[in-house]
């Protein structure tokens, strides 16, 4: 155990001092992580970030392409032997096909490295060739996040608290009462642990739906590529006075430990603390039109996602950054194409209500903050309708049918957001069961037809300033 952490210690040290010494030499890397909670709208905000990279007539807010300095941007090969390829074309293929629809889900790390030549700056430009400058971008599912609070844990403590949390949840204590009728003292019998882990991660879907957002390990809700192995096998039971060796108790203590030395560590460690530029992503939209509870929920989940942008707070974390830190992090809420501009300003102050406690503490840990409505790829057009002598403010677009066909086209409402976040976040915070002000609606709408010139990516909304928040200075 000690060793091993040594040994981490040693080889992420080695690493930076390669880092450091051989950076003026070699081409600089940037290394953007994107993540958020399942369906926040990662994968398209990747294809969308790479295409409009490729093609940036419409990139003007992002300064080196509008002072003409990005000669050209390529993909390349992955840098990483060990991690998943980012699947860019088949992403772009959907959302560009003549039947444009959005990608399929994706459910575990993956990367890209995109490549941009650029024309120096500064007094030696003259004398100078281009420069190249890489990006990686690295999508991971945010609830991978939650298991931060897990590696400070010995198995018996967390059982604890997860049987005691489980007992008053909607679907836990069903589980509880198994795992108390259980003869953890016994030797290992594989299909009792394979029914305890398969309940157990019932409950936890349930405790989920129910709105309940600290549902460790974050594995079970999104297992990725390890899904059925033995370190995925595990439940919470209450601790025998003396348990034996192999017995099930044991053996349930040995995969809760491998699962955080062999599922939870190397993506911290791999992935997590190489990351330079942060973006989470934010479905805002969706919790408001979800109601109170939602948002609450959203808001306790993002709190406890954020704490691993502030190493202070754990102790192994600290130990695996050795000082280094992201330096930025952009909190976006997405999918703002459902609403009419006149009202992005609104849906930001909701998003920088709602990650206020995570970003002053962002700041403090010395990383650069800010939040942002964007849309990825742009679904519809705004148009102001008359109604009852009254204007609104309506976005367009084709409507995506339940079976997730198109459906015809149609202009949409969805309510007006309040001015003061508060009257959204109050409510939801004291557990309201409705908002007050009526409802916010939402449609889900099929990707347009594209029809690109050429040097165009696909439409979006902000983008470009994200783009310019996130690593403009880097280029
Ligand atoms: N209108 C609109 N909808 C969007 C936009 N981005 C994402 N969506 C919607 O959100 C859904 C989820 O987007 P993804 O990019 O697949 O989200 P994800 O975070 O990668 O989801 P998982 O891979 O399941 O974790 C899409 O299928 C779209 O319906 C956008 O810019 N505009
Ligand atoms: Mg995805």
């Amino acid at each position: 155990m000690v060793i091993g952490t040594i040994a981490d210690r040693l080889t992420r040290g080695v690493e930076n001092v390669t880092d450091t010494l051989t950076s003026p030499f070699t081409e600089p890397v940037v290394r953007l992580g994107v993540t958020g909670l399942s369906r926040a709208g990662k994968t398209v905000f990747i294809t969308s970030l790479v295409a409009n990279l490729m093609d940036r007539a419409r990139m003007p807010q992002l300064l080196a392409e509008s002072e003409g300095r990005i000669l050209a941007a390529y993909l390349q090969p992955q840098p990483d032997d060990t991690m998943p390829r980012f699947d860019y074309e088949a992403h772009l293929g959907a959302l560009t096909s003549p039947t444009p629809h959005w990608p399929d889900s994706t459910r575990a790390v993956s990367q890209l490295r995109l490549s941009l030549r650029l024309r120096p700056t500064g007094l030696l430009s003259g004398m100078s060739g281009p420069r190249t400058v890489h990006l990686d971008i690295v999508d991971y599912p945010g609830e991978w996040l939650l298991d931060l609070g897990l590696m400070d844990k010995s198995y018996a403590e967390w059982a604890e608290e997860s049987l005691s949390r489980l007992e008053n949840r909607p679907g836990g204590a069903d589980y509880v009462a198994m795992a108390h009728a259980e003869d953890s003292a016994q030797t290992l019998d594989e299909v009792r642990a394979k029914a305890l882990a398969s309940r157990f991660t019932e409950a936890l879907h349930a405790a989920r739906n129910a709105g309940f957002s600290d549902c460790t390990p974050g594995r079970f809700l999104l297992p990725g590529e390890k899904e059925g192995s033995p370190a995925l096998t595990f439940a919470p039971l209450p601790k025998p006075s003396d348990p034996p060796r192999k017995s099930l108790w044991r053996e349930m203590e040995r995969r809760f430990e491998a699962y955080k030395s062999q599922i939870v560590k190397p993506f911290f460690r791999d992935h997590f603390s190489r990351i330079d530029r942060q973006v989470v992503l934010v479905d805002a939209l969706g919790a408001i039109h979800a109601g109170p509870a939602a948002m609450e929920d959203l808001r306790r989940t993002m709190a406890e996602i954020l704490t691993a942008f502030r190493p202070g707070a754990n102790a192994f974390l600290t130990s695996l950054l050795l000082g280094k830190r992201v330096e930025k992090i952009l909190f976006a809420a997405t999918k703002a194409d459902h609403l009419h501009h006149t009202q992005h300003g609104r849906l930001t102050a909701i998003m920088e209500a709602l990650t206020r406690d995570a970003r002053d503490r962002a700041r403090f840990a010395g990383a650069e903050t800010g939040a942002m409505s964007i849309a990825s790829l742009r679904a519809t057009v705004e148009q102001t309708l008359p109604r009852n002598g009254d204007q609104f403010d309506c976005v367009r677009g084709t409507l995506l049918q339940d079976d997730g066909s198109r459906g015809r086209e149609a202009a949409f409402y969805p309510g007006e957001l309040p001015e003061d976040p508060a009257r959204l976040l109050g409510p939801a915070r004291e557990g309201a069961e409705g908002w007050l002000d009526g409802d916010y609606a939402i449609m889900r709408f099929a990707p347009s037809r594209l029809s690109l010139k050429p040097g165009e990516g696909p439409p979006h909304i902000r983008l470009d300033r994200a783009a310019q928040f996130l690593f403009g200075d880097r280029l």
